[in-house]
């Protein structure tokens, strides 16, 4: 191996290591709701070298990265023998999307990929970008990726080639190393954000979808929906029902899609879930929260007004700015909740919070009145509240 090679080598190898190992920090800002960390979870400079670099100096003499990278982001989340591991939408500087798994010994630093990416069965070559896999360890002891499918519209005019079909795979494993594809999920339009529900409900599994009318716009499908499923492994939408709307004037007037998978609660389930709006800047992506009852998980019983997490700082710019995402939290035994969020489709960020704090939050944030004289409304009453307290 020739000096300058070897040079190159040990540098980039240094500065990988000292990145993967960086020690995370939490902000010291907080709405006693959330808390988020300093630095992102993950990078596309995270990706492994051997992932990237061709180590031989012979065919690769000036050390060149062969492979780029793009980012990081939209990744599903779930605590395995005692690691918080995220499956990743790695995106090539290519921009075709993979999975691929990185795991953290306490699920805000140190993340490191696993050897390869994720191999899925391959059963279609009309589907032309995986990306945006939940993870739901489900009661019947599979766990299961559902993600987004997607391919070109073949009845799209000729020439377009952005014109695209949305579809949810499915794959289910039992280590997390091989995976079964089951049949994509039928349905009567596109979907996307599809999540399966971790219990099964009246002995049926049950997903939250989104319906939307073509490759970008949820039209007259917008929300989220819920739909039983009688098999699995034949799933099958027949029958849907928006259980959280778009309303005008809000967070999610244009769309918005169920997260990651809801966490139960001694109140009810909690959900994740981005809300889209439109501005002059184009798409504003939002994180928010509701609830649902605890023995009837389609009906919401709780929604704080706005927004939980919006893009701050660095977060807004990147490859898509202005958008946060997120299809992965864990929540932990000792009820910490990691929040992981995709920063303008760019890279991971991770913000902690508790069940029971969440919790509080969604009973106690007044609800959106959906009108400016409601807003103003909402802090009259609670300046009244606060002044009967201070006033003894
Ligand atoms: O670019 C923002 C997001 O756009 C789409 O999300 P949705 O259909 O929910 O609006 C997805 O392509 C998502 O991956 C992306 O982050």
């Amino acid at each position: 191996m020739n000096g300058y090679f070897k040079k190159q080598i040990e540098a980039l190898r240094q500065r990988h290591e000292a990145l993967l190992q960086r020690p995370n920090e939490m902000q010291e800002e907080t709405n006693g709701v959330i808390r988020r960390y300093v630095y992102p979870v993950l990078t596309r400079q995270h990706i492994p070298l051997e992932w990237r670099y061709d180590f031989n100096p012979a065919t690769n003499p000036c050390c060149m990265e062969r492979i780029g990278f793009n980012a990081t982001m939209n990744s599903g989340a779930l605590k395995w023998n005692g690691k918080y591991l995220m499956v990743v939408r790695v995106e090539g500087a290519d921009r075709k999307s993979f999975f691929a798994i990185a795991e953290s010994p306490n699920g805000v630093d140190n993340f490191h990929f696993w050897k390869r990416p994720l191999v899925l069965p391959d059963v279609d070559p009309a589907e032309t970008n995986v990306y945006d896999m939940r993870l739901t360890a489900h009661q019947d002891g599979w766990i299961y990726g559902i993600f987004c499918s997607e391919r070109h519209d073949d009845k799209a005019p000729a020439g377009d080639l952005s014109a695209a079909v949305a579809k949810a795979g499915i794959v289910r494993t039992r280590n997390l190393v091989d995976w079964e594809r089951l049949p994509d999920l039928k349905a009567a339009s596109q979907q996307r954000n599809v999540v399966l529900h971790p219990e099964f409900v009246n002995g049926k599994y049950a997903l939250y979808t989104r319906p939307q009318d073509d490759f970008i716009n949820a039209g007259n499908g917008g929300g989220i929906g819920w739909a039983l499923i009688d098999d699995i492994t034949r799933a099958e939408v027949k029958e849907e029902m928006i259980i959280n709307h778009r309303y005008y004037h809000t967070i999610k007037e244009v769309k918005n899609g169920e997260g990651p998978h809801p966490i139960r609660t001694s109140q009810g389930w909690l959900h994740l879930a981005h809300g889209v709006r439109g501005c002059a800047a184009g798409l504003r992506y939002v994180l928010y929260l509701y609830m649902t009852a605890a023995d009837e998980p389609w009906r919401v019983i709780a929604e704080p007004a706005g927004y939980l997490l919006a893009p701050l700082a660095g977060e807004r710019v990147g490859d898509v700015s202005n958008v946060l995402f997120s299809n992965g939290w864990i929540a932990d035994d000792d009820g910490t909740v990691y929040i992981y969020y995709a920063s303008s489709d760019t890279r991971m960020h991770v913000a902690v919070s508790t069940v029971d704090r969440l919790v509080d939050y969604c009973l106690h944030t007044p609800a959106d009145g959906l009108r400016s004289a409601a807003s103003v409304a909402a802090v009259n009453a609670l300046i009244d509240r606060n002044e009967a307290f201070l006033n003894g």
